[in-house]
């Protein structure tokens, strides 16, 4: 569809103009004007009435009306009618609408989508009838030949069905996670991040899985849980659905993706080293937002208060820059809630998936002690004394037993990282 794309300076946030066109490439907008004003956004219309004119004239074969800022209700149905309805507008929510629309496969994703689509659609819908527009709109605003009081009322039935089904199914999805957490006693770390961050490429790496991955935004639209064996311990770990900034109702039928996972209070932030230094600490305060609004919890990086959500940064793509130490290091420091860094406490993590397996293992271990802190009340780090040897086995079921020493007394020490729940169901016998 042939496209103008019409911003305003004044909304512009570090990263947005590379998203909008990453998001109009992806759901088959062709940019054929890009015009950016130095003016507020309009009241009403949002554009200047002038500028727009001008490049509707200049440009006869436009089919479709970019604006890469959220417009207001009225502001929508005010510049359809200055566009005399002959173009499709799509604003940021529209165009992302579109592209989870695309991608969304899973009955999950689906539902989510066509959740968040309607509650767009609503109060524009109801709007229009106010204005009582004599034509319908074309596009998302299709409406046939169905009346739109009919329609409206259709919608809000739908939207009642859809939010029903996905709350049964929240509900549902939630027990299990939580039962699985109980039985396995082995906690779950969602990786986090903004879209094509290397979510998925480093869950892969962390799990042996090998869920699709690509340069396309949003390829991932469904959490994953898996398994990794690298570290002392078995940690479980979930890819998750790229974050962007989204208004709080689009994002509240996304909350089954990511709420019923969250309840470690801690997470890893992908940040992507090829982005610039200001659009990575955007996509960190549009992170911890969403975080905050889906749990109710306070987020910060690396925060050691304790009630605080914490996100453990980690740098991906660190081939794709030329300096990737320095940069992650300024980021971190800009980033990092954590009150003790300085600079040569512990390094940023930094990863690539064109690691050799050195500097992979190296990486692996560098998470898993950035992480235990964080984990303490699930894992321990400990020495115990006047163990028999018959019992050893029992505490390598338990953990990663680090050292062993035989005492005089024929009984040995051990000294290692357990998980709390599984050593102290050993201690309570009495070994
Ligand atoms: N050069 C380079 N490319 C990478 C690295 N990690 C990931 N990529 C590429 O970056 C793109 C995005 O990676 P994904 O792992 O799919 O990213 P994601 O965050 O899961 O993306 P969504 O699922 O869309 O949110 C893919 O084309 C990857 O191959 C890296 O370390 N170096
Ligand atoms: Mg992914």
């Amino acid at each position: 569809m042939r496209t103008i794309l019409l911003g305003s300076k004044h909304d512009v946030y570090p990263g947005l103009i590379e998203e909008v066109k990453e998001l109009s490439k992806e759901s088959g907008l062709l940019l054929i004007a890009e015009r950016w004003f130095s003016s507020r956004p309009h009241p009403r219309y949002y554009v200047p009435k002038e500028l727009l004119e001008e490049l509707m004239e200049e440009n006869p074969s436009c089919e479709a009306l970019l604006i890469p800022s959220e417009l207001s209700v009225n502001q929508y149905n005010k510049l359809a009618v200055l566009v005399e309805e002959k173009v499709e507008i799509i604003d940021r929510v529209n165009l992302l609408l579109q592209v989870f629309e695309k991608r969304a496969v899973s009955w999950e994703s689906k539902i989510e989508t066509e959740l968040a689509k309607l509650k767009y659609l609503r109060p524009r819908l109801q709007a229009s009838l106010k204005y009582s527009l004599k034509k319908e709109r074309a596009g998302f605003f299709s409406t046939g030949e169905m009346e739109k009081e009919e329609l409206i009322r259709d919608v809000k039935k739908r939207v009642q069905l859809l939010e029903r089904k996905l709350k049964r199914r929240h509900e549902i999805v939630k027990k299990q996670i939580r039962q699985r957490a109980q039985q396995q006693e082995i906690p779950l770390i969602p990786i986090l991040g903004f879209y094509s961050t290397g979510k998925t490429t480093l869950f892969n790496q962390l799990t042996g899985n090998n869920q699709p991955t690509g340069e396309e935004p949003f390829v991932t639209m469904a959490a994953k849980i898996g398994r990794s064996v690298l570290f002392p311990l078995p940690l479980d770990f979930a890819d998750t659905v790229g974050i962007t900034l989204l208004p709080v109702e689009i994002l509240e039928s996304f909350r089954i993706t990511f709420e019923p996972i969250l309840y470690e209070g801690i997470a890893i932030i992908t940040l992507d080293l090829s982005r610039s230094e200001n659009r990575i600490i955007e996509e960190v305060s549009l992170v911890k937002r969403n975080i905050q609004y889906i749990t109710g919890e306070k987020v910060g990086v690396e925060t050691q208060n304790k009630g605080e959500f914490t996100l453990i940064p980690v740098f991906t793509k660190a081939d794709l820059c030329e300096t990737p130490f320095n940069k992650s290091r300024d980021v971190l420091e800009t980033i990092s809630d954590r009150s003790s860094r300085s600079r040569d406490d512990n390094e940023p993590l930094v990863f690539t998936h064109s690691f050799e397996e050195m500097a992979f293992n190296k990486f692996v271990s560098s998470l898993f002690e950035t992480l235990q802190p964080f984990l303490s009340s699930r894992i321990v780090e400990t020495e115990l004394q006047d163990i028999e040897p018959k019992n050893l086995s029992a505490f390598y079921d338990a953990g990663h037993v680090k050292k062993v020493t035989y005492e005089e007394n024929g009984l040995v020490s051990i000294s290692g990282v357990f998980y709390r729940n599984k050593l102290d169901k050993i201690l309570a016998k009495r070994y």
